[in-house]
C-alpha cells in the first residue's frame, strides 16, 4: 500500500509548531516542517491592559507550516489540531469578536469570586470533578460577564475548534478539551444546570465530538493557497494538548505514572473512571477526560514556565542567559537550598520570576538562592519535588503501585530534572519522547483514516517501538521498587 501523511498542528503556550507524520505498513515516522513562537499581546481595552492570544498570527503560522507540509508530503490525507486547554473564542454569526484572554491573565480572580459566591467549591468538584485552576473557562466565563462581554456572543469555541473552524468553515467542540471548561459533568456530558445555575447562556459552545471525528475538508480558498491536495480533511483529535500527550506515553496503565512536561509539568495516572475523594479535592487533582474515554487524574505542576520565564527575565536585565550553560551550571552547583512550594499562585503570572522566587524564601527566613546557577538549581529541585510529591499522591489516592514514571514533552530534554525525579522517587524515570503531543494528535488522525488500527495500548506499542524512552535509573540508595497507594476509596 501506498504511504500516506498527515499533519498535526500543535499549539503550545511558549510555541507552535506542524509536524507531518509518514505512515505506511505500522511504520511511523515524524518530522517537523515548521515551529513558531507564540507570544501573547498585551491590548488596551479601554478600561484595562489584558493579556491575549494573537490567534490570527498563530493561524497563519500554521497555514504556512502547511503548505511546508503539502511541500513536502506527497498523499497529504489528514490534519489535527490540538493546543492548551480553558481558553477559548467568542463568537458572533460565525465572526470571532476579539482575540481570546490569555489563561494568565489576572481578570479571572472576579469570575472565581462570583463562582464560589453562589457555589460551595466541593460541591463544584463533586459536580464536574476538577482541581481548582482560577483560570479554568468557568471562571473566566463568569469574569466575561461580569464585564458584559457575553451578551455580544451568541458562541463560543475552544482554540482548536477555532483553528479547524477557520480551516473548514465547520464548528464543533471536541470532548477531551471540553472536560477543562469545568462545565462537563463527570458523567461527560455539558452540565445544563450548573450553567443556569451560574448564568452562563447553555448553548454556547454546542455539541461535543469524540476525538476521532471528522471536521470536513479545509476551505478550498484555503487548500489551494497552501496547495494542499482538494482531498486533505480535518479530524477533531485528542484536541487538549495534555490528552494527545498521555494519549502516546508509551505506558504500562496499571504500573505507571506519567508527568507530561512542557510549559506545565501534568503529574498523574490514568483511570478507566473519575476518582472523586474528599482528599483528591484536598490534593488538588483532576479528572479530565483522555483519549478513548479514559480518565487523566493529575495535578498540574508549574512546569517549564518558571525556568523559561527566568531566563527570559534574566535577558531582560541585560544579561546573557542560556538556559543549557545555565543547567550545566546547576548540575554542578550543591543542593544547598530548600524546595520552594513551585505551586504558589505568585508564580502564574509573567514576570519577575527570579525576584518571587527569592521573596519566597526570604518571607520564610530561608537562605535564597542569589546566583544565577544556584537558581536555577532551586527551580530544577523544586520542580522535581514537586513533581515526585505528586506520583506519590497520585498513587496513594487511587491505591495504584507505581512501578515507573514516564516522562514526556520538552521537559524530558532536561537531564537533571529527569535525574532528580527519578532520584527523589526512588523509581526509574523513563524520558521521552519530546513530541508526545504531536505524536497523540497524529495517532488519532491516522486511526480515522484507517491508517492504522488498535485501541490507546496498541497505539503506545507502535510508540514505544519507534521512539524508545531514555531511561534515569534513580541514584538513592535506599530503593523502593514501587510506590505503593493506600487503596482508599470513598
Ligand atoms: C498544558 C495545558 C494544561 C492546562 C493548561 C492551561 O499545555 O493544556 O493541561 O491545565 O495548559
Amino acid at each position: 500500500t501506498r504511504s500516506a501523511q498527515v499533519a498535526a498542528i500543535d499549539l503550545g503556550a511558549t510555541s507552535g509548531r506542524v509536524m507531518i507524520a509518514n505512515i505506511s505498513r505500522g511504520r511511523l515516522e515524524l518530522e517537523q516542517v515548521a515551529r513558531f513562537a507564540n507570544d501573547p499581546v498585551h491590548l488596551w481595552n479601554g478600561r484595562r491592559g489584558a493579556l491575549h492570544w494573537d490567534l490570527p498570527g498563530l493561524f497563519g503560522q500554521a497555514c504556512a507550516g502547511l503548505a511546508e507540509a503539502a511541500r513536502r508530503s506527497d498523499n497529504l490525507v489528514g490534519i489535527g489540531v490540538d493546543s492548551w486547554a480553558v481558553d477559548y473564542a467568542l463568537l458572533r454569526d460565525g465572526r470571532m469578536l476579539g482575540l481570546p484572554h490569555h489563561y494568565r491573565d489576572t481578570r479571572t480572580a472576579v469570575g472565581v469570586e462570583t463562582v464560589h459566591a453562589d457555589l460551595d467549591p466541593v460541591d463544584l468538584y463533586l459536580r464536574n470533578g476538577l482541581q481548582f485552576l482560577p483560570f479554568t473557562t468557568l471562571y473566566q466565563l463568569a469574569a466575561e460577564k461580569a464585564d458584559g462581554l457575553l451578551d455580544q456572543a451568541d458562541s463560543a469555541l475552544l482554540i482548536p475548534d477555532l483553528i479547524s473552524y477557520w480551516l473548514t468553515g465547520n464548528r464543533g467542540t471536541e470532548r477531551t478539551n471540553a472536560s477543562t471548561t469545568g462545565l462537563l459533568g463527570v458523567n461527560g456530558e455539558w452540565d445544563i444546570a450548573l450553567m443556569r445555575r451560574l448564568g452562563l447562556p447553555h448553548n454556547l459552545f454546542g455539541d461535543l465530538a469524540e476525538p476521532g471525528t471528522d471536521r470536513g475538508r479545509v476551505l478550498p480558498e484555503l487548500s489551494d493557497r497552501m496547495g494542499l491536495p482538494g482531498s486533505t480533511r480535518v479530524t477533531a483529535v485528542a484536541s487538549h494538548d495534555t490528552a494527545s500527550a498521555v494519549a502516546a506515553i508509551p505506558m504500562d496503565a496499571d504500573t505507571a505514572a506519567y508527568i507530561s512536561c512542557g510549559t506545565w509539568g501534568l503529574v498523574g495516572v490514568e483511570l478507566d473512571s473519575p476518582n472523586l475523594t474528599r482528599a483528591g479535592w484536598k490534593a488538588n487533582f483532576t479528572n479530565e477526560v483522555g483519549a478513548d474515554g479514559r480518565i487523566r487524574y493529575l495535578h498540574n505542576v508549574m512546569g517549564l514556565w518558571l525556568l523559561s520565564e527566568t531566563i527570559r527575565e534574566y535577558r531582560r536585565a541585560g544579561y546573557r542567559a542560556d538556559l543549557g550553560e545555565l543547567l550545566a551550571q546547576a548540575a554542578e552547583a550543591e543542593p544547598a537550598f530548600d524546595v520552594f512550594d513551585t505551586d504558589d499562585p505568585r508564580f502564574l503570572p509573567p514576570g519577575d520570576m527570579p525576584g518571587r522566587i527569592r521573596d519566597w524564601y526570604l518571607e520564610r527566613g530561608l537562605p535564597a538562592p542569589m546566583t544565577r546557577p544556584e537558581m536555577i538549581r532551586a527551580i530544577v529541585e523544586s520542580l522535581a519535588a514537586a513533581f515526585a510529591g505528586s506520583v506519590r499522591q497520585a498513587a496513594e489516592l487511587t491505591g495504584k503501585s507505581v512501578e515507573t514514571v514516564h516522562l514526556v514533552g520538552g521537559g524530558c530534554q532536561n537531564r537533571l530534572l529527569c535525574q532528580l525525579t527519578a532520584d527523589r522517587l526512588g523509581l526509574p524515570v523513563l524520558a521521552g519522547p519530546v513530541e508526545a503531543t504531536a505524536l497523540g494528535n497524529v495517532l488519532i488522525t491516522a486511526r480515522a483514516h484507517n491508517l492504522l488500527d488498535g485501541d490507546l495500548e496498541a497505539m503506545r506499542t507502535i510508540v514505544a517501538k519507534h521512539f524508545p524512552p531514555q531511561l534515569y535509573a534513580p541514584r538513592t540508595r535506599a530503593r523502593r521498587r514501587t510506590v505503593v497507594g493506600a487503596g482508599k476509596a470513598c
